[in-house]
């Protein structure tokens, strides 16, 4: 089991942060993911991982939409925070550095554009959106095939969080 040294535990969560599944309760929450399909079975293992920690929060209403890419992602999830429906958004998308500038365009488009739609709806919008230099450290981000650690779990557990206190100051 990893130790997170720079998540304590916050007051009154039941388990210690670092231990796999800490536990909010999310009962009642609507959330949303957007997933690229881009590096499809890194993306696939980092929304399953999500999905698991949320179902661990109580969390059962779970609406998962694909876009192509990760740069598609600010503006699908704008989109469903348009709707009303969700009380928080998890974007995930994967991004590997490849010969050209793409991945230093996207990766600062991507990050500017779910900053911006934090702040502007005043939802979370969980930026689950793994830069990598290679596959190797995707897929070890990402657990797959039992490798490092699914960081889509975190991702999950820190929406719910993050919901959590949003409702507390609405
Ligand atoms: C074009 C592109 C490239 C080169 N690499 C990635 C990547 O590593 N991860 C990812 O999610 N998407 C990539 N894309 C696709 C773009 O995000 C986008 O879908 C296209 O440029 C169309 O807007």
């Amino acid at each position: 089991k990893r130790k997170i040294e720079n998540a304590p535990n916050p007051d009154g969560a039941k388990t210690i942060r670092g231990l796999d599944l800490p536990t909010f309760d999310g009962a009642g929450l609507h959330i949303g993911i957007v997933s690229a399909r881009w590096n499809s079975v890194v993306c696939e293992n980092l929304v399953a991982g999500a999905v698991e920690a949320l179902k661990s929060c109580n969390v059962t209403d779970i609406t998962t939409e694909y876009v192509a890419g990760s740069y598609e992602i600010p503006q699908a999830a704008q989109v469903m925070l348009e709707s009303g429906k969700f009380d928080g958004i998890i974007c995930i998308g994967c991004l590997i550095k490849g010969g050209t500038m793409h991945f230093e365009y996207i990766s600062e488009a991507v990050t500017q554009g779910i900053m911006r739609l934090n702040l502007d709806y005043k939802r979370p919008v969980i930026y689950g959106i793994l830069g990598c230099l290679n596959e190797e450290q995707a897929k070890e981000r990402a657990g797959v095939d039992g490798a490092g650690h699914n960081s889509g779990k975190d991702w999950g557990i820190t929406a719910v969080e993050s919901c959590l206190l949003t409702k507390k100051y609405s």
